[in-house]
């Protein structure tokens, strides 16, 4: 597995410069023995959430209306010419006007460059209205509609692989509903400031609480975690980097070392996830799901 983390994109350049850093990365990644890259949260665009727009079709600049589109063909034709596959985070819009629908979505796109699954992110953060008091604003709730595509699982590159985006990866659900469906790799992509200003009490765990977060999930779920941020300075955001790639066990097997683009390629045995998930994390064997439900009635509130 590779994981691209990536700088910020600029907003004036449009998507080739970051394109051509990507393909540059996935034969990088190609020529190190990776059969898939994984790209971050919206690969494509600067982390536009922080900004506030009167009326949403002024950021139309920043979605994808059609995937694969002209401007991200090249992706799809080198994965296919070197036989990889790569996850791919943007934002994505469907239709115009009142009925047009905006999505956190990442695509699993597979070694003859077909896609083979999407997911739309569920757990959008921040808040939907303007704070004039906020030094930026963390607007996806504004920008994006909760996804509409659960977490699914899919039998791809001799196992079997989940997506999700950002945010998710700090929910035990999300993990959980993958693990429940045999999941033995989980790919996500993030954007994650040093500082969030609606909340700064624990801006220092900022970075732990990221590994933190994918180290659990992996392991209570016995799953390879590949999470890969887009890091560095993007407009009045200072993104955080730590990318890694996390074995079943929990274990960061490697991590990032800087700021920048960067490439982590790591040997991924997807039947290693099946060593917990027939022990400690056999779920037939050892879940208790009528006595969580017993507690819930117990103390008055539904069960999921
Ligand atoms: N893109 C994100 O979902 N970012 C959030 C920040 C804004 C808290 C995250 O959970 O990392």
């Amino acid at each position: 597995m590779a994981a691209a983390q990536m700088a910020a994109a600029s907003p004036y350049t449009g998507r080739k410069p970051v394109v051509d850093r990507m393909l540059a990365m996935m034969r990088e990644a190609k020529a190190r023995g990776a059969d898939v890259i994984v790209y971050p949260e919206l690969a494509l665009t600067p982390f536009f959430i922080m900004h506030w727009v009167d009326d949403l079709a002024e950021a139309d600049v920043y979605y994808e209306k059609a995937m694969p589109n002209p401007d991200v063909q090249p992706l799809f034709d080198e994965a296919r010419a070197l036989g990889i596959g790569f996850y791919l985070g943007y934002a994505e819009l469907i239709g115009q006007g009142e009925g047009a629908k905006r999505f956190n979505t990442a695509i699993l796109v597979g070694k003859t460059g077909e896609i083979i699954g999407k997911y739309r992110k569920v757990h959008l953060p921040g808040h939907a209205d303007y704070r004039p008091e906020l030094p930026f604003q963390g607007l996806e709730k504004l920008y994006f509609e909760v996804g509409d595509t659960g977490f699914g699982t899919w039998q791809a590159f001799g196992g079997v692989v989940g997506m999700c985006i950002c945010n998710d990866r700090r929910w035990p659900e999300t993990y959980r509903v993958m693990g429940l469906q045999g999941v033995e790799l989980v790919m996500v992509g993030y954007n994650t400031p040093t500082s969030v200003p609606w909340d700064t009490t624990f801006d220092h765990l900022t970075e732990f609480h990221n590994h933190l977060s994918v180290q659990a999930g992996a392991y209570q779920n016995s799953s390879w975690v590949v999470s890969v941020a887009k890091t560095g300075r993007d407009g009045p955001l200072d993104l955080i980097g730590g990318s890694c790639i996390v074995s079943p066990g929990g274990e960061i097997v490697m991590t990032a070392q800087t700021r920048e683009d960067e490439l982590l390629v790591a040997a991924c045995d997807l039947d290693l996830a099946q060593k917990y998930k027939r022990s400690v994390f056999d779920f037939s064997q050892h879940r208790r799901t009528e006595h969580y439900r017993a507690i819930c009635d117990q103390i008055g509130v539904a069960a999921a």
